[in-house]
């Protein structure tokens, strides 16, 4: 190993068929990041291995007893770095219109300039690695490449699980290939003797993004979504962009397959805000006989008309990066299945004997524990053991309910959309768009719970859009557009597009119980929804949409009382108006660009709730 301190040749370690532009990238970061040296990772099982030895080394991951969960990890995070960092999250586009009132946005030339300066220098003391990858599978006409260069192991390793990457995703990339460069640095050099942290990172974060270059720059962090940069950076924020001017679809939506019980077969399409329910939702495993739910992506689909003009989806990703509590065996066996091994899990707490636990992975919790922080823990210290955003990262080709078509290039045939929140009160259990438009209205106007999965006040009511809010990388408004006018392009071409609907799984009682039982029980509405596709469903007009007739959802074993049963689908016209006052308001903060579809179902419900 030749290291210069001056200068590290990003060609000289770079694979013999690595195209000359990404060296040329490559060499630029390096000249500018100064780490010891560079390392192309090739995406073996090999090297896994040896990112995984060097974080037990560094005292970052603690290896889980092999007998127990084999090749798993429980890595602590510095307890400042848990979550996504909204604040720190920037659309950089040239003109601030684009970004819109929902981003962040900082004037291009000069956040180069800002990160220019905390860039330099600031791999100094490490390894910076090259991550070529691809996000869908290899060579579908849907994937996009990028590269992104880091000096976290742990990111790599992510990575390693979350993408196709390496030598696969750099033998798609040509003199002609587009990619998206991505830059990472957890903006801690060390000094010549300097100690190493367990998690290094830095108090200043920058989570970038250049959405007419195509571009990516985070700064300080190396927690998941300010991260792994192909995730939330690449296949949304800056996907969205691609997708509005190529006429497609990046969203924040899980899909599944599922087959009924007369064996007809459909695909679905849900968004849910951060920590709502997507991955459970993915992994549904039905309660009702003979309906079967297999899974296809937990986190983003991208969507786009096929050639007879329908709209098909296919998961960017290979993994799953999901939030621990809440998920058990008694709410998400599949999930738990998934993580036998080779998992890494983020901020749980560890058994004594070397596994893993957090909230809600047993009824009961163990009599002691170590918590997230490396405290010892028990039950009546009076704190939670994992954080609440405590992370698992896990193949999806490890879940045993994955779909045949998961990886198909071409995607699967969407049926429908469904959008969700989490609302205590308000919003019925489920409910059908009337139109394709009002379905975008819908979309447009969710509202939910803010979680833990990014920094924030936890409870608090805030607008998230398609569960878009922290991820769409341009105009709020043109991006409701954007979906109008792919409604549109499919009618156009004499297609029908899904249905949509929305969901709330969440509404409560007068003493803040869960009204509806959830997770397998789901699949009560699902057989609703797509008993509505089949026309053997009933409904009933409402001013929010097409509510359940009273008896066309099957409750038999539910545990479901009338009264509550009343409870979760009653529209109050009052607090809806209230409701509707608000989402005026929301709109009014677009200006101009909100579609007159969208102004214009505004509209109506309010009528349609004043009985007009
Ligand atoms: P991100 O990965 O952050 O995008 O989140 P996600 O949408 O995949 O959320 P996930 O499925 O991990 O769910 C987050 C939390 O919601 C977990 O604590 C679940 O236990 C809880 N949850 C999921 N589905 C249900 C449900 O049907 N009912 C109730 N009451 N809780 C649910
Ligand atoms: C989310 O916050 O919506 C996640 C986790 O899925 S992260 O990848 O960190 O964004
Ligand atoms: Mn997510």
């Amino acid at each position: 190993m030749t290291v210069t301190p001056q200068r590290t040749s990003a060609a000289l370690s770079a694979p013999p068929k690595a195209d000359a532009k990404v060296i040329a990238w490559v060499q630029e970061m390096a000249d500018l990041t100064r780490p010891n040296r560079v390392v192309w990772c090739d995406g073996s099982e090999a090297e896994l291995h040896g990112l995984m030895n060097k974080l037990v080394g560094t005292g970052t991951a603690i290896k889980l007893d092999p007998k127990k969960r084999p090749d798993s990890y429980l890595v602590r995070s510095d307890p400042s770095d848990v979550a996504r960092v909204e604040s720190r999250t920037f659309i950089c586009s040239e003109r601030e219109e684009d970004a819109g009132p929902t981003n962040n946005w900082a004037e291009p030339a000069r956040m180069r300039r800002t990160l220019t300066d905390l860039f330099r220098g600031s791999m100094e003391g490490r390894t910076m690695y090259v991550v070529p990858f691809s996000m869908g599978p290899v060579g579908s006409p849907m994937a996009r490449l990028g590269v992104q260069v880091t000096d976290s192991p742990y990111v790599v390793a992510s990575m390693r699980t979350m993408t196709r990457m390496g030598d696969a995703a750099l033998a798609q990339i040509g003199p002609d290939t587009a990619w998206v460069p991505a830059a990472h640095t957890v903006g801690a050099p060390l000094a010549r003797g300097q100690a190493d942290v367990a998690w290094p990172c830095n108090e200043t974060k920058y989570i970038c993004h250049f959405p007419e270059d195509r571009e990516i720059w985070s700064y300080g962090s190396a927690y998941g979504g300010n991260a792994i940069l192909p995730k939330k950076a690449f296949a949304l924020r800056i996907a969205s962009v691609q997708a509005r001017d190529e006429g497609w679809l990046a969203e924040h939506m899980l899909l599944l397959k599922v087959t009924n019980p007369r064996g007809r077969v459909f695909h679905v399409a849900a968004a849910f805000p951060s920590a709502c329910g997507k991955t459970n939702f993915a992994m549904l495993a039905p309660t009702l006989p003979d309906w079967k739910v297999e899974t296809i992506g937990d986190d983003i689909a991208w969507i786009a008309p096929g050639p007879d003009g329908r709209l098909r989806a296919i998961n960017p990703e290979a993994g799953f990066f999901g939030v621990a509590p809440g998920t058990g065996l008694s709410t998400n066996r599949t999930a738990v299945e998934t993580m036998w091994g080779n998992t890494v899990f983020t901020n749980v707490a560890l058994t004594d004997d070397g596994d893993v636990w957090w909230e809600g992975l047993t009824d009961e919790a163990p009599a002691h524990l170590t918590d997230w922080t490396g405290a010892s823990w028990t039950p009546d210290s009076g704190r939670k053991a994992a954080h609440p955003n405590a992370r698992f990262t896990v193949a999806a080709a490890q879940c045993p309910t994955i779909s045949d078509d998961w990886e198909d290039p071409a995607g699967v045939v969407l049926d429908a959309i469904i959008f969700g929140g989490r609302r205590a009160t308000n919003v019925p259990l489920v409910a059908q768009s009337r139109s394709w438009e009002h379905g975008v209205f819908m979309g447009a106007t969710v509202s939910s719970e803010q979680t833990a999965a990014a920094e924030g006040t936890v409870g608090e009511l805030r607008r998230d859009p398609f569960a878009m809010l922290p991820f769409c990388g341009y105009h709020m408004a043109d991006y409701w557009q954007h979906w109008l006018d792919v409604g549109k392009a499919v009618t156009d071409a004499g297609a029908t597009p899904p249905a949509i609907f929305q969901v709330n799984w969440f509404r409560k009682d007068a003493d803040g119980r869960f009204l509806w039982p959830g997770f397998g029980e789901n699949i009560r509405v699902l057989d609703w929804i797509l008993g509505r596709l089949e026309g053997r469903a009933d409904g009933v007009d409402s001013p929010v949409g097409i509510l359940p007739a009273p008896w066309a959802i099957n409750l038999d074993g539910a545990g479901v009382t009338p009264d509550q049963w009343a409870e979760l689908l009653r529209v109050d016209p009052r607090s809806h108006l209230v409701e509707s006052d608000d989402a005026a308001r929301y709109l009014e903060t677009f200006g101009a660009k909100v579609p007159e579809a969208i102004r214009r179902e505004l509209h109506t419900l309010r009528d349609r709730l004043r009985g007009k």
